[in-house]
Parts: C-alpha cells; structure tokens; sequence
C-alpha cells in the first residue's frame, strides 16, 4: 500500500489533518508500526557542496542571489573535502548524506564532473548518498545513478496553488519533470514541502495531493517548517505553531504509509516533547549536525540526549534498499584519458628538450687564436 485510498482526496486529507490531535496520532502511529520500526530513526547529515549566488528567486531561501542575507556564496567543495565531512558524519551516526548546491540545475560542465566523483566516493564509504542540485535531465540522472547515487532530493514545496506566491522563477511541472527523471533512472525519490510560507491547510493538502496523483509517490517525504531568514521576503513569517508540525506529520504518515517521513528544517524551535510527538506519528529521520544547509540546526550532542531519552535507535543505511554499486564514470574515464595521454606527451617533449638541450649545451671547441 504506497497511498492510503481511503485519503485520496483533498476534501478526505483535510478531514483527518483536521481530527482531534491525539486521535490523529494514534492513526498515524498504528500505521506506522504495520511498515517501519517505530523505535529505528535515520539520521541524516546535509551539507552545503556549494553555497549562494543563486539565480532563482524561491522566497524562503536564504541562498537566492538576489537577497540581501548574511549567507556568502562559496564556489563547489572539492571532492577531498566532501570526503572528509561525510567521515566526520559518519562518525557520528549519520547513515545518509545530502549534498546540496544552490544550483538552479545541473549543467554538463566539471563542477558536475566533480559532483559525480563525491557521489562515488561517498557511497564508497558505505553512507546513503542524496543530492539536491536543482533540476536535471534524464542523462544527468543516469549519470548520478551510474555514480552510486542513492536519493534525489528536490521538493514541491508547496501546493500548485500557492506555488506562484512563492516561486516565479521555475514552474510546478519543471519540478514533476526532474522528480520523474530520478525516478526513471531508477534513484529513490525524496520530495517534500515546506509549512509556514503563509499557505492555508488548504495548500498543505494540496502538496500531498500532488504526491498522492504520481504513479509512485515519493520514497521519503521531507515535512520543512519554515526557517525565516532576515533579508528574504518570507523573513516575517511567524513560526508556526508546533502542533502544527505533528499534523502535519501525521498525516503524511497515514496518507503514504510506505515512505520515510523526514522531520527537516525548523527543529530548533520544536521542543523535545513536540519532536517526540512527531516521532510516535511516523517521522523517521532528521538531520542531525549543527548546521542545515546555511542555517542553525539543534547541536549533535541534544540529539543524541533526545535519542537515549526517547529511547530511539539510529538507523543503519540501506535499511530501504540495495547500496548503489558505483560504477566508472565514461565521460570522467575519458577526460582523464585525455590528460594522461596530455600529460605524457608533455613528458616526453620536455624530456626531448633536455636531452636536445644537452646536446645543444655541450661545449664547443673554440680554437682562439694567438
Ligand atoms: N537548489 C536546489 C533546489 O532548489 O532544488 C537544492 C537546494 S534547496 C536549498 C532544497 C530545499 O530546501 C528547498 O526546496 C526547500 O524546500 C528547502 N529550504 C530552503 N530554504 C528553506 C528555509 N528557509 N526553510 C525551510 N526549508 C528551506
Ligand atoms: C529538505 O527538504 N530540507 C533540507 C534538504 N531537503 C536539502 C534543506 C533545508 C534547508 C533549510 C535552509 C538552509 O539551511 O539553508
Ligand atoms: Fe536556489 Fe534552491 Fe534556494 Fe531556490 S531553493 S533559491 S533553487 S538554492
């Protein structure tokens, strides 16, 4: 049971967000335990690979160029780098990595080329790998599969609805395009939204009546509440309330049984109470680590203090599904092809040259005459 029909219209999901909370709960926590241990929850680690200077004009995001936020733009990590924060995470418990870049989309250059390589490196060390790059093709996608990908992450935010008070850059069905490229290449799907944006419940339904219309929904659906940056326009969006978060949950618990429901951004202003509320109706996993993507996130150590407290167990990777096998990647084996054969035939040029060198720097006779 991927959807639950018994919610698969906008009028029967706002029924039941709308329920007495504890009944909700109790819902969502019964479904809950028929598809997942209510005791594993996955925790998950985000890291920026490249940071600002984005083109488009999202209006929570503290990234968009166009903003005037604290948030400086940073070129791609290199791959070395990436490597040695996905250890640190790994260390930690973090089983999934996901790599985001303030990309509009992907594009066929060598920051790609780079992408591929931390993707491959990644999953090499055991982890999950995410990316949320923006919009791809289907090419791209394949490529990101070939490399070991995982998941990709790249959400509807919100209802088509409201979609447009919040968005003008890139439209409603640019975004069902790309989901549709991840899941044709075969990578598990991540797609969520964000509350507090202003939308009615209306429009909270409405983004999981978009899911509940795919073939296949989403493997996991990240539930954002809004972090309001200073300097974007949603920056005097009041927090919502916490209660909020745990209907919110629930119900995409109830109404997709089957996929991962990821507590995401917002924790930091949840209580440990509304986070285990959360928990009992279905979410499972959260990012863990001090820092989202660019803003403040609860610090590793409360978490593991929530975990003993609430008596969760961190789950292990690839718990849903096979590990990727991480295959060559063509164009990267050609380009690197093309620089060996490059770099040996500037090897033998300059041997050449010192040994012509050497020939040209042997002393000549020179007869002087007296
Ligand atoms: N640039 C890529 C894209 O937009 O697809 C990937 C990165 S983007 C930051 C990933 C997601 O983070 C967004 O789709 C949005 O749902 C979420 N997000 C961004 N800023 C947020 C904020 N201030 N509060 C909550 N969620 C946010
Ligand atoms: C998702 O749904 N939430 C994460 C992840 N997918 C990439 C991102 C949250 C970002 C919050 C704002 C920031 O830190 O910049
Ligand atoms: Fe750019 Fe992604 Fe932020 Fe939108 S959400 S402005 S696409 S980084």
């Amino acid at each position: 049971m991927k959807v639950n029909s018994k919610y698969a219209t906008k009028e029967a999901l706002l029924e039941l967000y709308n329920k007495p909370l504890l009944e909700l709960v109790f819902e969502a926590a019964t479904i809950h335990r028929q598809h997942h241990n209510p005791r594993e929850v996955q925790m998950s680690s985000l890291l920026s690979i490249k940071t600002g200077g984005c083109p488009e004009d999202c209006g929570y995001c503290p990234q968009a160029a166009r903003y005037h936020t604290d948030v400086d733009a940073h070129k791609l990590m290199t791959v070395e780098s990436v490597v040695e924060q996905a250890k640190n995470a790994k260390a930690n418990g973090s089983s999934r990595l996901c790599m985001g870049a303030a990309w509009r989309e992907v594009r066929d250059n060598k920051d790609f080329d780079n992408v591929i390589e931390m993707v491959q490196s990644v999953n090499d060390l055991g982890m999950e790998v995410c990316c949320t790059l923006g919009m791809m093709n289907e090419d791209q996608a394949l490529r990101l599969k070939n490399a070991g990908l995982f998941a990709y992450n790249h959400n509807l935010d919100t209802s088509p609805d409201y979609y447009d008070d919040v968005i003008s850059t890139r439209d409603y069905e640019d975004r069902l395009n790309t989901i549709d490229n991840a899941r044709k290449a075969g990578i598990s799907v991540c797609s969520g939204g964000i509350i507090g944006m202003g939308e009615a419940v209306e429009d909270r339904m409405g983004l999981l009546m978009s899911y509940m219309q795919m073939e296949n929904p989403p493997d996991s659906i990240p539930i954002n509440a809004l972090v309001a940056v200073e300097g974007t326009p949603l920056e005097e969006q009041k927090p919502i309330e916490q209660w909020e978060m745990i209907r919110m949950v629930a119900t995409t618990r109830i109404a997709f049984p089957q996929s991962v429901v990821r507590l995401s951004a917002g924790r930091t202003k949840m209580s440990m109470e509304a986070q285990a509320m959360c928990f009992m109706a279905g979410a499972g996993s959260i990012f863990a680590g001090d820092k989202l993507l660019t803003t403040p996130n609860p610090e590793f150590n409360e978490d593991k203090e929530m975990f003993e407290i609430l008596g969760l167990i961190p789950k292990e990777s690839f718990a849903d599904g096979e590990q990727p096998i991480s295959l060559p990647d063509p164009i990267i084996e050609e380009r690197k092809k093309k620089e060996a054969a490059r770099a040996k035939e500037l090897a033998e040029a300059r041997a050449k040259v010192e040994a012509n060198g050497k020939e040209d720097f042997t002393p000549r006779k020179v007869t002087v005459e007296s």
